[in-house]
Parts: C-alpha cells; structure tokens; sequence
C-alpha cells in the first residue's frame, strides 16, 4: 500500500488515519503541482491512497490515468476536500473511488472512509488525529471534528494541533513528517513526540520575525496588499493573511521567487470574493495555475507575469462599496 498525502497537518493526520487502517503502508509527500510527475515515477503497488492533492485545471484527468496505470488488480482512492477544476465532470467512471467534500479537513474524509475498520478505541483516537488535521485545515466547525471539541478541552486539542502544525513547518524533511506519522498512528499525542514541541517553537519565532517583515514590507496593488521575499519558508498562507490585515487590503498575496517561477498564497477577507474561481482563470490565462478555496488558495506562475497577475485580479474584484 502506497499513500501520497501533502506533507502539511491536514495531510500527516490523513496519513497517520490510514496507517492505522494499514500498518505497513509506505507514505510519500508531494503537493499539487508535483502530483503528476510523482505518480509518473511511481511503480504498481497494492493498494494506493492520495490524500489532501487539489486537482489542477486542465491536468487531473492525466492524473486520473496515471492512478489507474498504476492501480491495476485493486481500486486506488482519492480523498480530496478542495476545490475541484472546472473542467471536472459531474460524473465519471475511471475506476478510482473518489471521496470529496469542501467542508471538512482531508483527515477527516479518511476517517469518514475507514471509520467503520477501527475498534472503538482506535476509532476514537483516529477521530482525534483528524481532528487536529481540521484544526489546522480550519474546518473544526462541521462533524466529526466539532463533536471532537465538545468532548475534549478545546484549549488542549487546539494547543496539540497548534504544535503540529507548527512543528511541520519547521521540519520539512520526509523523515520527520513519516516519524510523526508513524507516532500519530501508533496513539502518541503531538506534544508527547520526542522534539516536537521544540520544533514548534523554532518554527514560533521565525513565525513572529515574519511578521514584523510583513509589517514593514507589504505594499498595495490597488485593493490587494502584496508582501515578497520572506525572510524563511512556509509561512506564505499566514503572511497573505497579516499583510490584509497590516494595510486595510480585501485580499492579501505573499509571494516567494524561486528560478523563473513565483508561488503566490492568496488570502481574502471578503465573503463576496470568490478567489478560487477568479484565481484559477487568471493563472491559466498567464501561463501558471492555481486554485484552492473560495478564501484561501496558491497559485504558480511564471516571475514575469507576477504584476499583471496582481492588476488583473485587483479589476476582476468586486467593488468595496457595492451592497451584498
Ligand atoms: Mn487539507
């Protein structure tokens, strides 16, 4: 058994859930943009499981090919919670099982799955692991996770996903991110994994040196606040989101360099903007691609196309002052 999952908490929880289920799977991490070439590179195995991967636009149904090249003799599973392609079907017959819903985390759709394959008390352990994937996924509002929270402290679970999530930033090595799933698995809580915490708290300070650059650094592009070149890795999401907030901007954008490639995170603050859809025809039409959710998502594209980006999607936004 093979499992592909994204190397953040949302996917090491929904690793750890399946590892419970199959103790010897071997579990790998990639991310969207990787996906394709990952699988390609892959050899049959008996059993495959993706879990947390966004489809990309114009791409999934390669994707699609490559899980059945390699899911021959046995029916492969995708579980997924963001958004899909447009260019995605409403129905299709591919031989994959395909689980997806927007409103909970990537770990608990495995739970939701395997739930049933657990005794009572593993069930109620793999339901915890997944809750601490929808915390950090922000998506403990809905069941399983909020029944999770009414029965354990919620300051308690909210500080042993808070580790976690932040231990993994820090810590972006598949060695460590297998450990933990291996720990989480076997029943250890975050905060009881050997340098863990410390881990966390490393990633805790270069978290707070972030935002003091974000503070000083962001500018605007009309409604948009943009902030380049953080000063360490990982932080992207939760710089677009302070750098909104630091300037008044509806949307926020963090945007790291790398080669000739820039990686956009995109956070809104608006209910009427839906990033996702705008996002996702943008990057197409420049030469990239992205996508996530209606409030939150990443995009790729080329470094010279970063400012055109920027202006097309700050007219493509709603008015501030048109009503609901
Ligand atoms: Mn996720």
């Amino acid at each position: 058994m093979k499992v592909l999952t994204h190397g953040d908490c949302d996917g090491v929880c929904s690793a750890a859930v399946v590892k419970m289920v199959y103790p010897d799977a071997e579990v790998y991490f990639t991310n969207p943009s990787r996906l394709l070439r990952d699988l390609k590179k892959m050899e049959t195995a008996d059993g495959l499981i993706i879990c947390d991967i966004a489809l990309n636009e114009g791409e999934w149904s390669l994707v699609f090919e490559e899980v059945k090249r390699l899911s021959s003799g046995f029916e492969a599973l995708y579980v997924d919670h963001h958004p899909l392609p447009m260019d995605f079907p409403k129905r299709f017959k591919l031989g994959v099982r395909f689980y997806h819903r927007e409103d909970v985390s990537a770990s608990e759709l495995v739970y939701m799955v395997f739930r049933e394959r657990l005794d009572d008390s593993r069930r109620e352990w793999a339901a915890m692991v997944a809750t601490y994937g929808a915390v950090s996924d922000y998506t403990d509002d809905t069941p399983p996770a909020s029944e999770v929270l009414k029965m354990i402290d919620r300051r308690v679970l909210y500080l042993e996903s808070g580790l976690l999530t932040e231990a993994l930033i820090f810590r972006r090595d598949s060695g460590f991110r297998r450990t933990v799933v291996e720990k989480l698995a076997g029943g250890v809580k975050p905060s009881q994994i050997p340098e863990l915490p410390g881990y966390a708290m490393e990633a805790l300070k270069l978290e707070y040196e972030v935002y003091e650059y974000v503070r000083r650094y962001t500018r605007r592009v009309g409604d948009i606040a943009v902030v380049t070149g953080l000063p360490y890795k990982g932080f992207l999401g939760k710089a677009a989101v302070y750098s909104a907030h630091v300037s008044d901007a509806r949307v926020g954008c963090a945007v790291a360099l790398k080669d000739n490639r820039a990686d956009l995170s995109l956070r809104t603050r608006d209910p009427r903007i839906d990033l996702n859809r705008v996002v996702r025809s943008l990057a197409k039409a420049l030469g990239g691609r992205g996508g996530g959710h209606t409030n939150a998502c990443g995009v790729e594209l080329p470094v010279g196309k970063v400012e055109d980006f920027l202006h097309m999607l700050n007219s493509s936004l709603p008015r501030a002052s048109e009503t609901l």
